[in-house]
This record gives C-alpha cells, sequence and structure tokens, in this order.
C-alpha cells in the first residue's frame, strides 16, 4: 500500500476525550472514530487489525470443531420473554419496536437465538456433541461507555455455544474452550489469565473470564505469582485427548488466580508473597451453564434408551475488539503502538527520505515490489512531507520493521533497518534485507 493513496489520518495531538493509552493510541493512529457515544467506525487501518484478530480467533475456533455460522444482530422480544432475560437483563439492552409494533431488540449476546435454532433440528444423541459460533456485532447500553472500543456500546465478539447430553460431556467442552482460548490469547501475542469469575447475566455456576493485566484494567484481579513466570499455552494437549486435556484443565486452574469478587482474602490459599494484587482487562469469558436455556425451550434429544434429554450448554465469548485496545495497553511505548507481529497491520514499511528525488524514488518503487513478490505486505511511505513526520506516524501505527531509504545509503546500494519493538538499528546492502526482517 502506498501511504499517499491510503485513508490514514493520524493525529500529532492526544485527543481530549481519551483517557487512557489505547483509547489515545487508537484515536491518534487513525484506527477509530467515535460516531456516537460508545460506537465507532473501523478506518481502513484499524479494520486491517480488526479482521487479522478475526482470522487468528477465526483459525482457533475451527481447530476446536467448532461450526462457524451467523445470526442476525436484531433479535425478536419473544425469544428472550422464553428464557425470562427480557426483563432481567434491564436497561442494558436496547429496545426497538417495528412498524408493526413488534418489539424487537439489538442482540447483547445470543444464547436464547442459538437454542431456538439449534433445538428445531437435532432430535438424536447421535447429533451430539455440536459446537456453534459466529462473530458479530453485539449492543449493550452500557451506563457507563468509556475507554473507546475497550467499553464500548457496539462491539464485536465471538461467541460460541456448545451442546451436549450429560453434564460429563459438556465439561469436556467447556474445557476444550479453555484450552482454545489459552492459545487463541497467545497467538495474539498477550498473556490472557484464566480467573474464577462471577456469572452475571448468562448464569451458571462454572466460569472463567480470560484477564490481562494492565493498570488501567477494569477489573481487581488476585494472581499467584506463578503466573507471571510461567508461560501456559497448552501447545502440547490435543483436543481428542480427553484425559490429557482434563489433567491439564486441573493442573492450570489450580493455579490461584480469581476476579475481586471471587476473592476471598481470608480463605485465599497462598502466602501473602506469593500473591500479586494487581487490575486487568477481560478479553474473554466462558460459561457452563448446564440446562438454563435447553430447559425453557424445550431443548431435547432421545439418548441411545429412547429417553428424551435435555441438553447441556455453555457459551464462551471473546471481546474481539475490546482485544485490539487490551493488546495496545500491554504493548506500546511514548512514541505509539508495539503490534505483535501476528497482528500488525503491515509486516514492513519502506520509508523514502526524500520523495521527489528521481534515485530514491526508483530505489524505493522497487524495494517495494520485491518485498510484495516475497509475500510482505508492505506499507510505502511515499509521501511529499518532511522525513521527521514519516518516522512520527510510522512509529505511532505500529509496524514492526522499518526500512529508511535515503539518498546517501542508495547511492551505495544500502538501507537501514529498524525494528520497532527493540529500537535497534541497522545497516544492510539492499539484497539482505530479507534476512535481517525474515
Ligand atoms: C459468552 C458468549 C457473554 O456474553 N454469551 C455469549 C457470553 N459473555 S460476556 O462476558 O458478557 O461477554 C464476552 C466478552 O465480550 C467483551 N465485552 C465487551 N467488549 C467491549 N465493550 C463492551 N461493552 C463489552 N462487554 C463485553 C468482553 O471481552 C467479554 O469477555
Amino acid at each position: 500500500m502506498r501511504y499517499s493513496q491510503y485513508f490514514l489520518p493520524t493525529l500529532k495531538e492526544n485527543p481530549k476525550e481519551a483517557e487512557i493509552v489505547s483509547h489515545q493510541l487508537m484515536l491518534r493512529a487513525g484506527l477509530i472514530r467515535q460516531t456516537s457515544s460508545g460506537i465507532y467506525a473501523w478506518l481502513p487501518l484499524g479494520y486491517k487489525i480488526l479482521k487479522k484478530i478475526m482470522d487468528i480467533v477465526r483459525e482457533e475456533q475451527d481447530a476446536t470443531g467448532a461450526n462457524e455460522m451467523l445470526m442476525p444482530t436484531i433479535q425478536s422480544a419473544d425469544l428472550w420473554k422464553e428464557s425470562g432475560r427480557y426483563d432481567a437483563y434491564g436497561k442494558e439492552m436496547l429496545r426497538i419496536t417495528d412498524r408493526h409494533d413488534r418489539e424487537m431488540l439489538f442482540g447483547p449476546t445470543n444464547e436464547e437465538m442459538i437454542t431456538d435454532i439449534f433445538k428445531s433440528y437435532i432430535q438424536s444423541y447421535k447429533d451430539l456433541p455440536c459446537n456453534l459460533y459466529h462473530i458479530q456485532w453485539k449492543f449493550r447500553d452500557e451506563i457507563r461507555p468509556r475507554f473507546g472500543v475497550m467499553r464500548g456500546r457496539e462491539f464485536l465478539m465471538k461467541d460460541a455455544y456448545s451442546f451436549d447430553m450429560n453434564p460429563d460431556d459438556a465439561r469436556y467442552s467447556y474445557q476444550k474452550y479453555f484450552l482454545s482460548y489459552l492459545r487463541t490469547f497467545d497467538r495474539l501475542g498477550v498473556k490472557a489469565i484464566p480467573m474464577k469469575a462471577d456469572t452475571g447475566p448468562i448464569g451458571g455456576d462454572l466460569s472463567h473470564e480470560f484477564i490481562i493485566l494492565a493498570e488501567t484494567g477494569e477489573s481487581g484481579v488476585f494472581v499467584d505469582k506463578q503466573w507471571m513466570e510461567q508461560d501456559f499455552t497448552g501447545r502440547s494437549i490435543e483436543y481428542a485427548d480427553r484425559e490429557g486435556l482434563g489433567k491439564y484443565f486441573d493442573k492450570i486452574t489450580d493455579i490461584y488466580a480469581a476476579t475481586d469478587e471471587k476473592h476471598d482474602e481470608e480463605n485465599c490459599p497462598l502466602a501473602k508473597d506469593q500473591l500479586i494484587e494487581a487490575r486487568g482487562i477481560e478479553v474473554g469469558h466462558i460459561f457452563y451453564f448446564g440446562t438454563k436455556y435447553s430447559e425453557p425451550f424445550g431443548a431435547k434429544v432421545t439418548d441411545k434408551d429412547g429417553n428424551l434429554v435435555t441438553l447441556e450448554m455453555g457459551s464462551y465469548g471473546i471481546g474481539v475488539s475490546r482485544v485490539m485496545a487490551a493488546v495496545i495497553e500491554a504493548s506500546h511505548d511514548e512514541n505509539g503502538i508495539i503490534w505483535p507481529e501476528s497482528i500488525a497491520p503491515f509486516d514492513v514499511a519502506v520509508i523514502n527520505l526524500k520523495t521527489g528525488d528521481a534515485a530514491c524514488d526508483a530505489f524505493c518503487d522497487n524495494l517495494y515490489k520485491t518485498l510484495q513478490k516475497n509475500g510482505k505486505d508492505v506499507l510505502y511511505d511515499d509521501r511529499d512531507i518532511r522525513a521527521g513526520n514519516k518516522f512520527a506516524d510510522i512509529d505511532l501505527i505500529g509496524v514492526p520493521w522499518q526500512i529508511i531509504v535515503g539518498p546517501r545509503g542508495v547511492a551505495a546500494g544500502m538501507v537501514e533497518i529498524k525494528n520497532r519493538k527493540t529500537g535497534e538499528k541497522q545497516e544492510a546492502a539492499k539484497d539482505k534485507i530479507l534476512d535481517v526482517i525474515g
């Protein structure tokens, strides 16, 4: 992509309304634009990153054997009356009346809808287990939308739903999702710690929140120091190995980690010096709630003996749009964002220090094409502006590698390569660039 042709409106100053660094940087780097309170447009660069996050989330969902689908954002109130949540959900639900005076709503989550759809097709134990998911916009009329997309009103969620014959199988589904979340967040370049959590309006009694530690986080948390010293990514565990997975789950969930609602100082098993008290951002939340929705919807199948059995269900959420803000909270410096390579909007930026200089232009055009031919996604800063402004913008948007091309280097066939994360710079001959950036 040539920067001169890209719609990438960066800002020099921190917008007044942004209180935390991820919100400031998302606005300054031209990722998002607020259109109403808690509602954002995703500008080209922001949307590009959002799609990368979605791709990783999707790949890891598919790896569990889940089926992707897409449900509508607008739901009928009738569904929610059946589960009893229509009134219980309160003011956070955006209620809408259509032209025929039918009560509708913008979905804050999809337990009711998926249960209603699923039960219409499934009759026998032979059709189970089954896991379904979608990546879809939700609306929650938050009392205090804040921190940009961190707590928005409209936000993107990956929500998955599991259907099983009995509590044992349902726990296995829960553990599979638990494992997939460890892998997903690891690939997104962040450490998200699973913590025992309250279930709120979703329900059930088994639940974990996945939380990234950050000073600006909205949740107070208590975690065993072990979490900081080790990486738990579950790479060695196979989904099909039910026993191994169960053991791994027990091992990990034994390491203390709880949100402040669940933490009980009196009964905490850890010595004071082993316990970290911190703040964190909830990027995922998983629930096992048994028959809470299948019961009122009459979602039943026949078992081997022909008896009708009510389905055991769980649901599993990732705040896809929130993750972007959380990654930025965890990975930035005074100059801007530092993207993990897996979700960086471009692999490499080529900075032409003297646009308009025939030799520099020819060198950069050529380099741009060569890098693309080698499979790199390149942002070529060909704008006719001061070099200092280019450096500032490219640092701000956080591309992992920068290749800096100036007239003196061009004469010698050399470029300067800067690593955004470490700040290290090195000279390289033109044909050695790929050896450095990989
Ligand atoms: C699980 C999937 C649920 O809704 N039903 C379907 C369950 N869980 S949850 O915890 O309420 O939400 C899942 C994740 O969505 C993100 N999230 C938000 N992101 C941005 N702005 C919001 N207002 C917001 N509310 C929830 C969180 O990451 C949460 O873990």
